[in-house]
Order: structure tokens, then sequence, then C-alpha cells
């Protein structure tokens, strides 16, 4: 693991017990999925976040989602570029849900990627997100709707990320409002 992974995974550690476990294929994904780890923070959901690769560190892959209940957590969120076996092979060895996202780091720009998470054989899912950041932000939002169903603490959150989404939308249409506004003003 590099250095900048081990220290998003102490940062991410603190004081709780991880519910959701992040799992990428290497330490250069964490620019993507650094975006899950910040949007679970922000939903104060305790997280960990490691590197094991599907085709480099078979075992290691393994052993993690062996052990993932074990130690509590609840959902796995996983993250790999080339050859993106890494959501589907941690789904085989789990009852855990699992959370993919297809990363555009190979020189087919992460088509292959999401096809390899998405198209899992039958009885072993995999729920695939977008390619790229906006997928680990939305896997992070899906794992707190996941945790949602038993938390009435973070229902309530997530009905607030709803309103925070619109509100911003409705503050770009006034943005645009106002400038078409002045444009047509000077004209
Ligand atoms: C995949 O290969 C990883 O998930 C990563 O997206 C890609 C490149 O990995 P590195 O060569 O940077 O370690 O397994």
């Amino acid at each position: 693991m590099g250095r900048k992974a081990k220290s998003a995974q102490a940062e991410a550690k603190g004081d709780r017990q991880p519910v959701v476990g992040i799992v990428m294929g290497s330490d250069s994904d964490l620019s993507v999925m650094g975006e899950a780890l910040d949007t679970l923070a922000r939903f104060d959901i305790p997280a960990e976040i490691t590197v094991a690769s599907a085709h480099r560190s078979p075992q290691r892959v393994a052993a993690y989602a062996h052990g993932a209940a074990h130690r509590g957590l609840k959902v796995i969120i996983a993250g790999a570029g080339g050859a993106a076996h890494l959501a589907g092979v941690l789904a085989a060895e789990t009852t855990l849900p699992v959370i993919g996202i297809p990363i555009g780091s190979s020189p087919l720009g992460g088509w292959d990627a999401l096809l390899a998470t998405v198209q899992m054989p039958a009885g072993v899912p995999v729920a695939t997100m977008a390619i790229g950041k906006a997928g680990a932000r939305n896997a992070a939002v899906l794992a707190a709707q996941i945790l949602a169903l038993n938390d009435t603490r973070l229902q309530e959150h997530l009905r607030r990320h709803k309103l925070e989404l619109a509100d911003e939308v409705d503050m770009k249409a006034e943005e645009l409002r106002r400038k078409l506004e002045n444009h047509d003003h000077r004209a």
C-alpha cells in the first residue's frame, strides 16, 4: 500500500468500528475512491480503506472478504480499473452487499472496468455504480441508504442530502436567471 492510502486508512479508522470497508485495486485508485471515503465521512459513517488486488494479491482479497462481516462491516465498496474483477471476487467470498465502482484507469477509459464490474453471473450480485468519482460518491450514498434501513439518524441525514441537492440546483437556476437578465439589460 502506498503512503497516501496508508494515511487515508489511518484517518478513516478513527475511534469507531468501521461499518463500511472500501477496497481498491491499487493505491493509484485513491484519487477516485477518496470521494467515497469523504462522502461517508459527511454522513458520519465510520469506514476503512485498503488496497487489495483480485489478480496481484488474490489471497489478500479473499482474506478481507472472509473477515469482513466478523469485523463488523455491513457493506463493502470496491473500485478497480484494469481487469476490474475486484468487486466480483469480493462478492464471491462474502454475503455482505458489495458495491462496485469501475475506474477509468486503463487505455479503454473505463468501459472495460464497467463491463467487468456489472456483468456478474446470476447469483453473485455487485451493485455497479457509474465510472469514476460520481460512482465513488454514489457508492457511499447507496451504502448510507442500506445502513439507514435500521438507523433513523441516517434516514434524516439522507433526507437533508436530497434537500441540499435540490437547493444547489435552485441556486444555479437563480444564478443563470440573473446572468441572462443582466445580459438582456446590456443588449
Ligand atoms: C487495477 O489496475 C487497479 O485498480 C488500477 O485501477 C489499475 C492500475 O493499477 P496500478 O498499475 O497503478 O497499480 O488493478
